[in-house]
């Protein structure tokens, strides 16, 4: 017999963290919008409480919790605030997992432990003006100099960038794409000012760049010319935990749409009675059934190191696009309740809509999707 079922150390972790959004983050999201900020109390304390490196094994200074924890983690931040869940996802699930997934394991030693502790925060340093989709064609080049790499070359849409202590960052070598890890207090490196977004305006987003930055030959990470590959195999984590913030986020928004059309009377009947909101709470479920089905399916599969890039790609599709569905049905829901600022539901509309552009556009997904059908002639 097959269940699905989280252990109790994995429910355990589903309660602290969801007490943690309901105590420490839903009351600060709104400012945290506002300010267009994080404030470092907020990461101080979920270093303090293990969340920055939850899914690294226990050796490497994480919380030994996996993917799938990483998820159930992503999900309960997710419903409080979408720019902490991007802050956490750039830090961990991108930026230090790729100098997991690259490093060797003296490089492991050296660079997870600080960054799983918080101690240090990461960021993923790939996309370029002319390399975003096509990421491939990436400009930041790095040539050898004695002991040392000398790199040069602008990033652009850097989430963390400003604030990140570690880049892992992506440059040409005379192999191919390479792996560094470029320390941020190293001269030459600049960042830029924090971008002016619609959304998930607490999550910092910088252009960076560098200028003679000059790193030990140890931060090159794994093996030269292998760093697309790292690239791409991270994105696969990253896009799957994007699905679970979604799927977090959305469970959120049905409860406040449930509760508001259980609560608002209209023509003497609260709403909830009325067949277009019912048929939309209906909707709304459906899409949750099926997101928080798919996520963790592939998030069982990837701790089982198995191959999930095209089952990833589809999370990562189907998540934000049923997110923007729900959301907006919530708006709806809500009236012009959802449009005022009173109610998270505004900020929510506004901090979803990125899901479809970044960690790869939704056109790349179905790209690779269908890649990958079309190689394993339909079969699944
Ligand atoms: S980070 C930036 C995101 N950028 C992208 O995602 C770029 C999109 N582009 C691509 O993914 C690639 O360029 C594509 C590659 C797919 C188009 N595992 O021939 P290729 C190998 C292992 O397919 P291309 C961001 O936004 C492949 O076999 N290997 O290349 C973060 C081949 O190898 P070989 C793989 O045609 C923002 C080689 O690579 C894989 O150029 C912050 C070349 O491949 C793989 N998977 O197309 C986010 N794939 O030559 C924070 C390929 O040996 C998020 N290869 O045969 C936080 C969470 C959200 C919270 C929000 C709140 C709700």
């Amino acid at each position: 017999m097959f269940e699905f079922k989280f252990s109790d150390e994995q429910n355990m972790l589903r309660e602290t963290v969801r007490d943690f959004t309901n105590n420490e983050i839903k009351p600060i999201a709104s400012k945290i919008d506002q300010e267009g900020m994080i404030p470092k109390e907020l990461i101080r304390k979920m270093a303090e409480l293990g969340f920055l490196g939850i899914s690294f094994p226990e050796e490497y200074g994480g919380g030994g919790f996996g993917e799938v924890g990483y998820c159930i983690m992503q999900e309960e931040i997710a419903r409080g605030c979408m720019s902490t869940a991007t802050f956490i996802g750039a830090h961990q699930s991108i930026g230090t997992n790729a100098l997991f997934i690259g490093g060797t394991e003296e490089q492991k030693k050296k660079f997870i432990p600080p960054l799983a502790a918080g101690e240090k925060i990461a960021a993923f340093g790939l996309t370029e003006a002319q390399a975003g989709s096509d990421s491939f064609h990436l400009k930041t080049h790095a040539e050898v100099d004695g002991d040392e790499w000398v790199i040069n070359g602008e990033k652009l849409w850097i989430t963390n960038g400003g604030i990140a202590d570690i880049i892992s960052l992506f440059a040409r070598t005379e192999k191919g794409i390479t792996l560094f890890a470029v320390e941020t207090d190293r001269p030459g490196f600049k960042a830029g000012p924090p971008e002016k977004k619609m959304g998930i305006r607490g999550s910092v987003t910088n252009a960076l760049s560098f200028e003679n930055v000059r790193v030990p030959k140890e931060n090159l990470i794994g093996q030269e010319g292998r760093g697309f590959i790292y690239a791409m195999k991270t994105l696969d984590a990253g896009r799957l935990g994007l699905g679970a913030a979604c799927l977090g986020v959305s469970k959120e928004l049905l409860e406040l749409s449930t509760k508001y059309a259980k609560e608002r009377i209209q023509f003497d009947h609260p709403i909830a009675q009325f067949q277009a909101i019912q048929f939309m709470l209906a909707e709304m479920a459906v899409m949750i059934y099926n997101m928080e089905s798919i996520v963790y399916r592939t998030a069982v599969d990837y701790d089982l190191h198995k191959d999930i890039s095209r089952q990833s790609a589809m999370v990562k599709y189907y998540c934000s696009e049923s997110l923007d569905k729900i959301v907006d049905y919530a708006v709806q829901i809500h009236g012009g309740m959802g449009y005022s600022q009173e109610l998270p539901i505004e900020r929510i509309y506004r901090d979803s809509r990125i899901n479809r552009i970044f960690e790869g556009t939704n056109e790349i997904q179905k790209g690779i999707i269908a890649r990958d059908i079309i190689k394993k002639s339909g079969r699944l």
